[in-house]
């Protein structure tokens, strides 16, 4: 189960049934880049966020991952079904306060460091949701110039494909 040919490389964009859009793309096997396109922290962006990637079974992957704020990500990825299902783990300073970390991440690891030692972490808040996959291409892995923007200059179309 150690193949993960149909995600490495990749970039995927896709909607939650909630309504929030995100944007992730498969910089290598323990490596994502991010943009968060709307929901309760959009305008976010991240790069070179560490993560665990399995592959469960044939065209079914596992990332999942802890930030630096201290929430705590696991999102299943089925691309060939453009399908995917996500559950984020918010702390309670984040649900308070979501606008804290909508910014370039890597700017500010000392700021959300300090954040997520101060809290509150508890309770955490629990987002579960499916989410369909509008875009899904192969750009190769480690490309620097796949997210390298904030998340508003995304091109209109990458949003709105359906198959
Ligand atoms: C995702 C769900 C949540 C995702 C990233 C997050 C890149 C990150 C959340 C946060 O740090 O606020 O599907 O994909």
């Amino acid at each position: 189960m150690t193949d993960l040919g149909g995600l490495l490389g990749h970039r995927f964009v896709y909607t939650y049934a909630n309504g929030w859009r995100y944007e992730m793309y498969v910089k290598n096997a323990h490596t994502i880049d991010y943009r968060i396109h709307s929901g309760m922290v959009g305008g976010r962006w991240v790069k070179d966020q560490n993560v665990d990637i399995v592959r469960l079974t044939e065209g079914h992957f596992k990332v999942s991952w802890t930030e630096p704020t201290g929430t705590s990500v696991a999102v299943d990825i089925l691309p060939g079904l453009r399908r995917l299902h996500g559950v984020i783990f918010f702390p309670r300073w984040v649900e308070e306060n979501p606008q804290r970390t909508v910014l370039f991440q890597n700017d500010h690891l000392e700021r959300m460091a300090g954040y997520r030692e101060a809290g509150p972490t508890y309770p955490i808040h629990v987002v579960s949701e499916f989410a369909t996959i509008t875009w899904a291409e192969l750009v190769g892995e480690n490309d620097e110039t796949v997210i390298a923007c904030a998340p508003s200059e995304l091109p209109a179309g990458f949003a709105d494909r359906t198959n």
